[in-house]
């Protein structure tokens, strides 16, 4: 199986975050990345391939271009403002702003004044660090996704390849929406590879891939150009991760072509979204499934009786998905730092959840994007990582 990463995604690097009242050492550590393609190295299974680059163009497909201008040189202002350059974060956020009453153009104007108002503006909780090379790794990570669509779509294309990848991502995605960092997340890579893979022909990924170079000039003038729906494939995405993915619910909310099926610890972070009556809204009525699961009670055969059952669930099978995303979170394990479920105990869970996901009415047979999203047990995220992909190894 090939697996996509860059060591540009090593460079974000935050000192500490606040959580629960207390600071402390970030979680979302380099280290995690490192374990993981520590483990691949070993395993002869696994083939690693360089990032290409496909510019902004697919990243604003999913993200406003306020925020990605955001992304791009915050962390820039705030220094220039004479603040702490250990760390670019929030102080308020925009809430009292957002009553509906004041334009909400206007409120962006304003919160666009200055680095704290942009921080306040676009991020909401204080698991969101900017420090020198943030949207370094952030872009990486992006690129790595997207790399790793592209390079399913040509196996797809020509049949002789495995029909599923893994891309190797870090900052995780799923809690960043439209123009929304959140929960370690700042650019939703499984949304950005959902669309890239809706949007973009197999001829429109050749002609946008380049050699992989991180040029924060040449990015900051590239055309601000998105591309079009050519295609209408579904997507069904898969997200194990512990904790509920809102920004991929938010960004699909509305949409018929993307199916999102989430299990996680409820309640949780993020607090307010997760919950089963979240079904959709307009044409996305019953695209979107929440599987809400108590972390104290889960167990292994609690946790795979639902996986089971909600991808051989009628409506899903019936979407006829063209490519299956699986947002794969690890943190679902008892021992995770920050998450886990205190009955998932076995190694061989995880390698059951890669043989659902290959086997279940919903998925089988067709090719899957699995994207990494968050897990802190460092030194196990290998063992896991490696237990779910197992099955779909040849
Ligand atoms: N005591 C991902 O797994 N802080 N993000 C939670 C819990 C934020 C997790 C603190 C957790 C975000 C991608
Ligand atoms: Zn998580």
């Amino acid at each position: 199986m090939q697996v996509v990463y860059s060591d540009d995604e090593l460079l974000h690097n935050p000192l500490n975050e606040m959580t629960g009242g207390e600071w402390k050492p970030y979680v979302e550590s380099p280290k995690r990345l490192v374990s993981i393609k520590n483990f691949i190295d070993r395993h002869p299974e696994f083939e690693v391939v360089d990032p290409n680059d496909y510019s902004l163009g697919p990243i604003l497909d999913v993200h406003r271009q306020d925020y990605v201008c955001f992304l791009q040189s915050i962390y820039e202002e705030w220094v220039a403002e004479g603040k702490p350059a250990e760390a670019c974060l929030g102080e308020t956020f925009s809430l009292p702003a957002m009553t509906g009453k004041i334009d909400p153009e206007v409120v962006r104007k304003t919160a666009n004044k200055s680095a704290s108002g942009k921080m306040g503006y676009y991020t909401c909780d204080l698991s969101v660090c900017f420090v020198k090379n943030t949207w370094r790794a952030t872009y990486a990570s992006a690129q790595v996704a997207i790399s790793a669509a592209h390079r399913l779509t040509e196996a797809i294309v020509t049949k002789d390849k495995s029909q599923s990848i893994y891309a190797l991502c870090r900052p995780p995605g799923h809690h960043s929406s439209h123009q929304m960092a959140a929960g370690y997340c700042f650019v939703n890579n499984a949304a950005v590879v959902t669309r890239f893979l809706q949007n973009y022909t197999f001829e429109d990924m050749n002609k946008a891939k380049k050699p992989y170079g991180f040029d924060l000039e040449a990015i900051r003038k590239q055309e601000f150009s998105t591309g079009t729906a050519t295609e209408n494939k579904k997507i069904l995405i898969v997200d194990i991760d512990y904790h509920h993915g809102n920004g991929t619910q938010d960004i699909f909310y509305d949409d018929s072509s993307v199916f999102y099926v989430s299990l996680h610890g409820f309640p949780d972070y993020p607090y307010f979204t997760g919950s089963a009556e979240e079904t959709g809204r307009g044409e996305g009525i019953g695209y979107n499934i929440n599987i809400p699961l108590d972390p104290k009670t889960t167990t292994d055969a609690i946790y795979l009786d639902n996986l089971e059952r909600v991808l051989n669930q009628q409506s899903v099978v019936d979407f006829e998905a063209d490519v299956v995303v699986v947002s794969m979170g690890l943190d679902t394990w008892h021992e995770d730092p920050i998450a886990g479920m205190k009955g998932l105990v076995d190694m061989n869970t995880y390698r059951k959840m890669g043989s659902l996901i290959k086997t279940s009415a919903s998925c089988n047979g067709r090719p899957v994007l699995f994207v990494q999203e968050g897990g802190y047990t460092i030194e196990k995220l290998g063992d896991l990582a490696g237990s779910v992909l197992q099955v779909l190894l040849f």
